[in-house]
């Protein structure tokens, strides 16, 4: 009798077409960006003679970085690149700085481009390409990076001074090139002007994360298409 009663009152939706409550789910889903390809994360640990590497991130974050590495200099650099890049950032390295700063520098950035490389997953929907012109005072530094999947450095970068505090300046281009071949990124940083190290250095981490910002972000044009010709990337 109850069932019976209640015939008529259906609340299904004409056949095929989402009911009502589904479309709410929808519309909740994508305001929450819950889809498949927006758990944009990566949490590695890597672990070799020379280093002990935790990292996590979340391209789709705000910035907010725990970056302690042992170097001072490259921990500051860390937090600047998360800043600009909106990536929210935790990295903790253990390495022989007994030896030197080479070692911990090198696998940061394999670390780092690996962790990017997962996060942004089979690409679809992201931009691709990004590129920023950054000054810091006298210093002005241009990065562009392509999401290719073809790994390249393009290092157009001279430092006056061989040192910044303790840390080689020759150790940024280590750290630039691991971090490109491991993300499988086409990078190219080009200083157009700087004298001092520490402004030089900065607006390579700043520039660079500004085209990371740029290259990984999602554009609604692209759709869930990934951003190549030939369907991937
Ligand atoms: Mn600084």
């Amino acid at each position: 009798m109850a069932r019976a009663g209640r015939r008529g009152k259906t609340h299904a939706a004409p056949v095929g077409q989402p009911s009502p409550f589904a479309r709410l789910l929808f519309a909740v889903a994508r305001a929450f960006r819950y889809d498949a390809r927006m758990s944009r994360t990566a949490s590695l640990h890597r672990t070799t003679s020379e280093t002990d590497i935790s990292l996590s991130l979340d391209l789709d974050g705000s910035g907010r970085s725990q970056i302690a590495t042992g170097i001072g200099f490259l921990d500051h650099m860390l937090t600047a690149f998360a800043r600009h890049s909106l990536i929210d950032l935790t990295v903790r390295a253990a390495g022989d700085l007994h030896v030197d700063f080479h070692h911990t520098t090198e696998d940061v950035g394999i670390v780092l481009g690996r962790a990017i490389n997962e996060a942004v997953g089979g690409k679809r929907g992201i931009r691709r390409f990004g590129h920023a012109v950054v000054p810091m005072d006298e210093a002005l530094v241009e990065a562009a990076v392509d999401f290719s999947g073809r790994p390249f450095l393009a290092w157009s970068v001279a430092f006056r001074q061989p040192k910044i505090g303790e840390m080689d300046t020759e150790l940024f281009e280590e750290f630039f090139r691991a971090f490109a071949f491991n993300a499988l990124i086409n990078l190219h940083i080009v200083m157009k002007a700087g004298t001092n190290a520490h402004h030089v250095a900065e607006a390579c981490y700043k520039a660079t994360a500004r085209a990371v910002r740029a290259a990984v972000e999602l554009d609604p044009r692209v759709g869930d298409a990934v951003p190549s010709t030939k369907g991937a990337l």
